[in-house]
């Protein structure tokens, strides 16, 4: 039987990747395409959990019991979300221990986006319009991205992300349509997440590292510039339709290309968050270390408790 060079197989594998046939955990894969995912999942899944920290601040502040109960059932997903993103991850054999050591360290990235803080009760539904929408924008075509578990998992996530968006919406709807002071706060929280929103998507496509070979193995469909695009495309009207005012002077609906031309962004404050000086990066870390060392006596318990099963059944 032929053994085939490493040659042969990158081929064979890239071949699988044009024809569309998922990669799954025990396929052969190139060492760099495992690196790539296992780095853009597990910041992917650190994004979810650390994500649940500006909302969570809100849950006792709710205005009334239903509020109360969708922002609980909201957080609760993101939790999930980043359990499934995780588990995808250790597929590729990465150790969730360390991929989570990773974060808290400062070594592995997680969205820039939340590391803006939820000033007040509309930037909740900033967060569930923006934030989430932009989430969904990518994530839809994560679901077809060449590994199967990744693609699979992010399925899931995009039906419950999608009614985060709605909620998001619904809420600052009803304060775009209550009384002036709460219009303002709309349009405040707007003016806050607009651009951070736009940043989520990642550097310009001509500054981006990682985009052209991600295209390649067709983890990414769309590029950072095309994604963005179509979030700015699909979110102005949304703000339109409940009278609040995209904080961009230059934003204009442009007939030649079909699209809204826009401001270019402020990549100098993109960066600044990213490498850990954003308003609340501290906090957000500092925030999870502690969720790690409060935990810490549940998981040596339910380890004692499994050894001692164990020892048991064997005896
Ligand atoms: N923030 O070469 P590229 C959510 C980094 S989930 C921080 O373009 P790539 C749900 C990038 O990692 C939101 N860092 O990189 C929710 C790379 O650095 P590295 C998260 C960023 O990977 C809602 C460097 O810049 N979603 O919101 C950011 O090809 C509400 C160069 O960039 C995902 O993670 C950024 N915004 O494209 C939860 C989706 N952008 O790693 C709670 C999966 C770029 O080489 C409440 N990820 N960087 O050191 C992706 O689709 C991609 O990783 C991109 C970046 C598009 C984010």
């Amino acid at each position: 039987m032929k053994v085939l060079e490493t040659t042969d197989l990158e081929q064979k594998f890239q071949d699988k990747i044009d024809r569309e046939v998922k990669i799954e955990p025990n396929d052969w894969m190139p060492d760099a395409y495992r690196k790539t995912l296992i780095r853009q999942m597990s910041q992917h899944a650190h994004s979810e959990v650390v994500g649940m920290l500006p909302e969570a601040n809100w849950i006792t502040r709710a205005p009334n019991l239903r509020r109360k109960a969708v922002l609980l059932a909201k957080v609760q997903d993101e939790a999930g979300h980043g359990l499934y993103l995780y588990s995808a991850t250790e597929t590729l054999g990465a150790d969730r221990e360390a991929t989570i050591d990773d974060l808290h360290s400062g070594k592995a990235k997680y969205s820039s986006i939340f590391n803006y803080p939820a000033l007040s009760w509309a930037d909740i539904g900033a967060i569930g319009w923006l934030v989430d929408g932009a989430a969904i924008m990518n994530q839809v075509a994560l679901c077809r991205c060449s590994y199967g578990p990744y693609a699979r998992a992010m399925v899931k996530i995009c039906k419950e992300e999608s009614f985060h968006q709605r909620q998001g919406y619904e809420l600052l709807t009803t304060l775009a349509n209550g009384t002036p002071e709460q219009k303002e706060l709309a349009q405040d929280a707007l003016n806050r997440f607009w651009w951070p929103a736009l940043m989520m998507f990642g550097p310009n496509d001509d500054e981006s590292p990682n985009s052209a070979q991600s295209m390649k193995w067709k983890i990414k469909r769309l590029s950072n510039d095309e994604l963005r695009q179509n979030f700015i495309d699909a979110t102005v009207p949304q703000a339109e339709l409940i009278g609040l005012k995209v904080p961009d002077e230059n934003l204009k609906w442009n007939e030649e290309t079909g699209h809204y031309d826009f401001t270019p962004i402020n990549w100098d404050e993109f960066w600044q968050v990213v490498n850990g000086n954003g308003p609340c990066n501290k906090q957000r870390i500092d925030a999870r270390r502690k969720a790690k060392e409060n935990g810490m006596w549940v998981r040596e318990a339910a380890l004692a408790f499994a050894e001692k099963r164990k020892k048991k059944q064997s005896a």
